[in-house]
């Protein structure tokens, strides 16, 4: 059985800071002021101080972002480039302590992180210093946006800084970036490593809190773009309170992603799919494949292999490198997910979760499971749970799958599978989401734009759509003022 991965280097390191954050400023750190804990939801257990940022440190971090900007810009995209190529081989450099720490920090298991989550944060970054190198012949006519405040979530805390901070240094923006409360341990070490890739003084700032900090950097007149990725709910509040200021705005939200099975798909191919689809991660993935639709005909045949696989799903310490399934990012997400999964069962929908399948007495842990029986209108069948539950629903037509598969207020991201490709193709452009994977899932690319429709959001992250984010057209600052009238 393979031993857990050693946990040495990330509580040395964390020793070393005397488990105690202050924020990095102007690549300054602060003394911690007001703090709050950072906990291992494996055990419950604290693992350090985190500084809870006020309105004026953040208006601290945002002046020093607005100083470091006109040099920034000036350096060029060849410039820039060789400081985002420090940054990849340094993240590849130390990918171990990173993995362990976030593995520590969020829950999910070593073989996630350290396979998944930073081999694509090191490409992001490769990828982004590619079009530094090229901008000037790419995109002629643009200059950097300003200063961008960047906001992240829980899932994925490495790799969605990694998807805000490369393309906005590329483009020459300087940055206020704040980690979420519950996994701020990555971003911190992040900090460490931009000095260390000679990022100048100002040009990367990270304060650490909760939505208070979060409020300052979308209030903050002084930011000129926001990029939000979060809950459907947070992101309304902050369209609502940026409306009218000017600031340029991208949010990726939600979503509640329809897994198409047609009965003519091979059929174990796509049960592989969907274990990776919506227990990867707990099922805390904005993408995940959460509504299993399946054509009548299969049914029966497709849940029975899906049951057996769950049977042999391994759920226990994220450290364990033969893990599947690790904790929930926080006792409060746990409670969320068990309040609609009872729901569901008060409702008659029949709940499968494997009978061998022990939690660990302490932490944040919940089973895979599979919830048969729910109404298309039932909050299972709606709401993102965003843990590692599945609703499953039957179809007859391919129309009907389409249909099924619209009927949600989201819009990220769908499966569609089938041997016969002209079905696959015809089905595929009729959903409306941000990417529709054919006989696949979780592909991701540092290439490729991904975001949403809907109350998923809007703008893209990754590739040539990606950039446009970060930058503005020079005409626009031509063009004269709105008369008064
Ligand atoms: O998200 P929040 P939460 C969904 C998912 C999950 C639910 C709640 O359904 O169960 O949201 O998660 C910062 N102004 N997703 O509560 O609150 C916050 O500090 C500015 C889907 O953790 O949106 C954190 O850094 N910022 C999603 C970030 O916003 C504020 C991933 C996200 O936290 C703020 C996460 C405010 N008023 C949750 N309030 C996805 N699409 O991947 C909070 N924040």
């Amino acid at each position: 059985r393979p031993r857990p991965e050693s946990q040495k280097e990330a509580q040395a390191w964390l020793e070393e800071r005397g488990r105690k954050f202050g924020l990095f400023i102007d690549n300054q750190w602060s003394e911690p002021g007001e703090t709050f804990a950072s906990t291992n939801p494996a055990d419950g257990k604290p693992l350090a101080d985190i500084t809870q940022a006020t309105a004026g440190d953040v208006n601290r971090a945002v002046e020093a972002a607005r100083r470091a900007q006109p040099a920034w810009a000036a350096l060029g995209g060849i410039g820039r480039a060789k400081i985002l190529y420090a940054i990849a081989r340094l993240m590849q450099k130390h990918a171990r302590l990173f993995a362990v720490l976030e593995t520590l920090d969020n829950g999910k298991t070593i073989r996630e992180t350290r396979d998944a989550d930073l081999p694509l944060v090191a490409r992001h970054f490769y990828h982004h210093a590619g079009w530094a190198q090229l901008l000037d012949e790419e995109f002629p006519g643009h200059r950097p946006v300003g200063v961008v405040g960047q906001i992240v979530p829980w899932n994925f805390p490495l790799l969605m800084l990694a998807w805000k901070i490369a393309p906005a240094l590329a483009a020459g923006n300087t940055i206020v970036f704040k980690p979420a409360e519950f996994t701020p341990l990555t971003a911190l070490l992040f900090a460490e490593i931009c000095v260390q890739a000679g990022v100048p003084a100002g040009v990367v700032n990270i304060v650490t809190g909760d939505g208070r900090t979060g409020e300052a950097i979308v209030k903050h007149e002084g930011i000129d773009k926001l990029a939000f990725t979060g809950s459907t709910e947070v992101g309304r509040l902050i369209r609502e309170a940026t409306a009218g200021s000017g600031k340029k705005l991208s949010l990726e939200l939600g979503g509640k992603s329809p897994y198409i099975v047609f009965d003519d798909a091979d059929l174990d191919a796509a049960v592989e799919g969907l274990v990776d689809s919506i227990w990867f991660n707990q099922g805390q993935v904005c993408c995940a494949g959460s509504r299993l639709l399946v054509q009548e005909s299969v049914e029966a045949r497709f849940l029975k292999k899906l049951k057996s696989r769950m049977d042999n799903l391994r759920l226990g310490s994220p450290l364990d490198k033969s893990m599947d399934i690790g904790a929930l990012v926080d006792p409060i997400q746990r409670q969320r997910i068990h309040g609609l999964v009872e729901a569901a069962r008060a409702e008659g929908c029949e709940i499968y979760q494997p009978a061998a399948c022990e939690l660990p007495a302490d932490g944040s842990w919940f089973p895979p499971t599979l919830i048969t029986g729910a109404s298309t209108s039932a909050a299972v069948a709606q709401a993102e749970i965003f843990g590692p539950v599945l609703v499953a629903m039957s179809f007859r037509t391919p129309a009907e799958a389409v249909q099924l598969a619209n009927n949600t207020v989201y819009g990220l991201a769908a499966c569609v599978w089938s041997e016969n490709i002209s079905l696959a193709l015809d089905v595929a452009p009729q959903i409306k989401a941000g990417v529709v994977w054919i006989n696949t899932a979780n592909q991701f690319d540092a290439a490729c734009g991904f975001g949403g429709y809907k109350e998923s959001g809007y703008g893209r992250e990754g590739g040539r759509e990606g950039m446009f984010e970060y930058l503005v057209p020079v005409s626009e600052d031509a063009r004269p003022a709105a008369p008064i009238v």
